[in-house]
């Protein structure tokens, strides 16, 4: 469950519209490959990631940063209901996935930070502290159902 005020659910909802997710999500996927590389661990089956060239340009990365980004869009849309709404996913990282659920705020940090880079002064600071909450409580939603 995420508290924002009508006027931060717009201006979210607004910014987002604007969101390549595919880009977006390779860059903050990646971004996180390199700046936490032990997060690489998870990955290792999407071949060649010793490098940030090599990161950035790894087609997987990219396609699998699309896919949590679409995840993450679905979340927008039930920011009353993250709990239930990212349940199943929780279950997956949790018994097949094996992920510490400590990686989901660094992601979610990662990507207010790319944000930021993308849409410079657009990404005002209550924006940004909106987004803060809504990366959070994604976070927590996905850590909900571990054990
Ligand atoms: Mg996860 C798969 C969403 C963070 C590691 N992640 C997936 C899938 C989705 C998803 C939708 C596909 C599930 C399926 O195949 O049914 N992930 C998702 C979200 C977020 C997140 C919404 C956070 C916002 N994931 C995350 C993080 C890590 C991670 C931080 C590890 C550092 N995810 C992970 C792995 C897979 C998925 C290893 C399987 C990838 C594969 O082999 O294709």
């Amino acid at each position: 469950m995420v508290h924002l005020t009508d006027d931060e659910k717009a201006a979210v909802s607004a910014l987002w519209g604007k969101v390549d997710v595919e880009q977006v999500g390779g860059e903050a996927l990646g971004r996180l490959l390199v700046v936490y590389p032990w997060t690489q661990r998870f990955f290792e089956h999407f071949g060649d990631l010793s490098t940030a060239d090599a990161v950035f340009s790894n087609p997987k990365v990219k396609a699998h940063g699309k896919k949590v980004l679409t995840s993450f869009s679905e979340g927008l849309k039930h920011l009353d209901n993250l709990k239930d709404t990212y349940a199943h996913l929780s279950e997956l990282h949790c018994d097949k996935l094996h992920v510490d659920p400590e990686n989901f705020k660094l992601l979610g940090n990662v990507l207010v930070i790319v944000l930021a880079h993308h849409f410079g002064k657009e990404f005002t600071v209550p924006l940004q502290a909106a987004y803060q909450k809504v990366v959070t409580g994604v976070a927590n939603a996905l850590a909900h159902r571990y054990h």
